[in-house]
Parts: C-alpha cells; structure tokens; sequence
C-alpha cells in the first residue's frame, strides 16, 4: 500500500480527552476515531490489526473443533423473556422498538438466541456435543465507557457455546476451549493469567477470566507468583496437564481475594498486580436449557436437558491490551502476528530518481513475495517519515537514501529492538521474504 493513496490520520499532539498509553496511542496512530460516547470507527490501519486479532481468535476456536457461524446483533424481547433475563439485564441493554411496535434490543450477549437455535435443530444425543461461535458486535450501555475501545458501549466479541449431554462432557468442552483461550493470547504475544472468577450475571458454577498483567488493567488481582514462571512455548503447545498446573495456582481478584478465609499462598509467593479481562469462560450447566425448553432424547429414549457452557473473548479490547503490553516512547510495538503490515519501505527523498526507482522496485518485489508493506512515497521530511513509521508499530522498517543507493546499500531497522543494519537491496528482500 502506497502511503500517498491510504488514509492514516496520524497526529503529533496526545488528545486530551485520552488518560491511558494505548487509547492515547490508538487515537494519535490513526487506528480509531471516536464517533460517540464510547462508539468508534475503525480507520483503515486498525480495522487491519482488528481483522489479524479476529483470524487468530478464529483458527484457535476451529482447532477446538468449534463451529462458526453468525447471529444477528438486533434480537427480540420475546427470545430474552424466555430465559427470564429480559428484566433482570437492566440499564446496560439498549432497548428500542421497531415500527410495529414491536420489543427489540441491540445483542449484549447471545445464549438465548444460540440456545433456541438449537432447540430447534437438535433432536438427540447424536446432536450432541458441539461447540458453536461467533464473531459479532455487541453492545453494552456502560454507565462509564472509557480507555476508548477497551470499555466501549459497542465492542467486538468472539462468543461461543457449547452444548453437552451431561457435566463430564461439558467438562470436557470447558477445558478445550481453555486450551484454546491460552493458545490464543500466546499467539498474540500476551501473557494471560487465568483467574478463578464469579459467575455474575451469565450464572453457572464455573468459571475463569483470562487477564493481561497491565499498571493500567481495571482489576486488581492477587496470585501465585509461580504463575510468571509459565513459558511462552508453554501456552503455545497447551493441554489439559497445562490447565491442571495453572488452575491449581492461586489467582483471584480483588474482591474474591478479600472473601478468602486463609489465603493458601505465602506472603512471599503472594503478587498483586493489576489486570486487562480479555476474556472470560463460563460453565453454567442447564440454566438456559431449562428455562428456554431445550432437551434432546438420550440413547435409552429418555430425555435430557444439555448441559451449556459460554466463551467470551473480546477481541477489539485485545487491541488495546496488546498496546498496553507492546509499546515504547516513540510509539505502537506491534507483535508480529497482528502487525498490520509487516514492513514499512521508507523513501527518504522522492525527488531522487535513483532512490525512487530503487523504492519502488523493492515495493513491487515484497508485494509480489506477498510481504504485506506500507510504502511511505510522500514528498516530507525524512524526520517526519521516522516519527510515523516508529508510531504505527510495523515491524520492519526499509529505508531507502540517496547515499545509500549510491553505495548499493539500505538500511534494515528492527522496530523492537531498534536495530539498524546496511546491507544490499537483494540481502534485505532475501531478509523479509524467508519470514
Ligand atoms: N456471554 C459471556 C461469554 S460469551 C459474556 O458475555 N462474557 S463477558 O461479559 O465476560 O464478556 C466477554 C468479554 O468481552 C470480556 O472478557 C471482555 O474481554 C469483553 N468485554 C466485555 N465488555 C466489554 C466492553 N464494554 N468493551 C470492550 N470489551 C468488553
């Protein structure tokens, strides 16, 4: 992509109105724009980095053997008195009526409607197990949307649902997408910490958040300091001995913490840190099955009410996690799996018809090799071109001086490390291309 013909809306001032490093950032990179109180539009660089999250969140949930498919974000009133939830939801559910005056509300969530669709597919235990899930908006009144998309009102969320014959089996589903959630935040690059959690308003008996370790997290959590010593390629290979070890360690938040009689961690061991909830897992048995009128026949022709579980990622709140995580005093640090593009090829002086020509061969042979590259071919200053590149995050950086070509040289920058190598155009293509 050509810079001069994209729209990045970067700015150099920090807006006011933003408190956190990864809402400040995410406004000044031009990835977002706030469109109402707690509602945004994605621009064009963070609708990409949305979209990588979103696959990877995605191919996680397939390898779990999750199926997907996609519900509407407008439901009716009818669906959610069914289960009884319709009054008991309160403020944070938008609420409206069609002309027919009908009851509708904009999705906070979705069990009800999963749960009828399967009610009215699902005959017997041959039906059963399956695990279903979406990728869809949702919105939430919150009294207090703030940190941009990491408390929005509208937010997008990976949903799923799974449906069991009884609680061994759910038990089962539970733990593969368990699997599944620290597979995915390892992916993107973040250490998640799996907290025992109450169940709230979803209900059930089980349940676990996933937070990243961040100063500027909303919840407090106590844990286990051993619960730092799980390695990367830990969580990326994860499996049901992976959750034994880490369940088995002590992490609560806050307000659990305090309910604890004797806490079974040493002082010494004992960490209090701050956390970002990217998701949150339920196991809640026949809360909706029952109430919703969903049961299928088992195998000796009786009848069973399916034992349910849900999943809940939020995958633009990754975004800001990520940031939280990822960043330094010049800007975003993307992590290579969510990057929006891999390399930015800097031209530092379009007016030169060597260095032009040098740029936009390599430019058509990285897009030809399939590296996604952001090509900065603005008539600016080099320093201006530095500044953006090092704010966006990408990667890679490609610079390209007139100096240099005429030594048959570029420049190769690291953006994490910050390293800065010369070496020949076909060195540096030979570079980004191998992966
Ligand atoms: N039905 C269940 C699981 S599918 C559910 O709704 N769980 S939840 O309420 O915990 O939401 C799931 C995830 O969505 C949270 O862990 C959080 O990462 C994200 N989320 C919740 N509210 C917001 C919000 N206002 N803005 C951004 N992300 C949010």
């Amino acid at each position: 992509m050509r810079l001069s013909r994209y729209f990045l809306p970067v700015t150099k001032e920090t807006p006011a109105d933003a408190q956190i490093v990864s809402h400040k950032l995410m406004l000044r990179a031009g990835l977002i724009r706030q469109t109402a109180a707690g509602i945004y539009a994605w621009l064009p660089l963070g609708f990409r980095v949305l979209k990588n999250i979103e696959q990877i969140v995605r191919e996680e949930q397939d390898k779990a053997g999750a199926v997907e498919l996609l519900m509407p974000t407008v439901q009716s009133a009818d669906l959610w008195r069914q289960s009884g939830r319709y009054d008991a939801y309160g403020p944070e559910m938008l609420r409206f009526t069609d002309r027919h005056e009908r009851e509708m509300l904009y999705g906070p969530t979705n069990e009800e409607m999963i749960t009828a669709i399967f009610r009215d597919a699902a005959r017997s235990y041959r039906d059963l197990p399956r695990t279903l899930y979406h990728i869809q908006w949702k919105f939430r009144d919150e009294v207090r949307p703030r940190f941009g998309i990491m408390r929005g009102r509208e937010f997008l969320m990976k949903d799923a649902y799974s449906f069991d014959l009884d609680e061994a089996g759910l038990k089962a589903s539970y733990e593969a997408m368990f699997v599944a959630y620290l597979r995915t935040f390892a992916r993107l690059g973040l250490q998640a910490v799996p907290v025992r959690a109450p169940t709230g308003p979803i209900g059930g008996n089980l349940s676990h958040e996933f937070h990243v370790l961040a100063e500027t997290g909303e919840s407090a959590l106590f844990y286990d300091a051993a619960l730092e010593d799980v390695t990367h390629e830990e969580l990326l290979s994860a499996d049901a001995s992976t959750i034994a070890r880490l369940t088995e360690l002590y992490a609560m938040e806050a307000e659990e913490h305090e309910k604890v009689a004797e806490c079974p961690v040493p002082a010494e061991r004992l960490r209090t840190r701050r956390g970002i909830e990217v998701g949150h897992i339920f196991a809640f048995g026949t809360k909706y099955s029952a109430s919703m009128g969903l049961s299928v026949q088992t195998k000796d022709g009786g009848s069973v009410e399916p034992h349910m579980g849900s999943y809940g990622i939020g995958v633009s709140r990754l975004l800001g996690a990520i940031i939280e995580a990822s960043h330094d005093e010049s800007g975003i640090v993307w992590p290579e799996g969510v990057a929006p593009f891999r390399v930015g090829l800097i031209n530092m002086r379009v007016d030169d018809p060597a260095c032009a020509s040098t740029c936009d061969s390599l430019y058509a042979q990285l897009e030809q090799a399939g590296v996604e590259t952001l090509y900065d071919d603005r008539d600016e200053r080099g320093g201006a071109k530095f500044a953006t590149m090092d704010l966006i995050g990408l990667p890679w950086q490609l610079i390209v001086g007139p100096k240099g070509v005429e030594r048959g040289v570029v420049e190769l920058k690291n953006r994490r490390t910050g390293e800065r190598q010369e070496l020949s155009a076909e060195a540096a293509l030979a570079r980004l291309t191998l992966g």
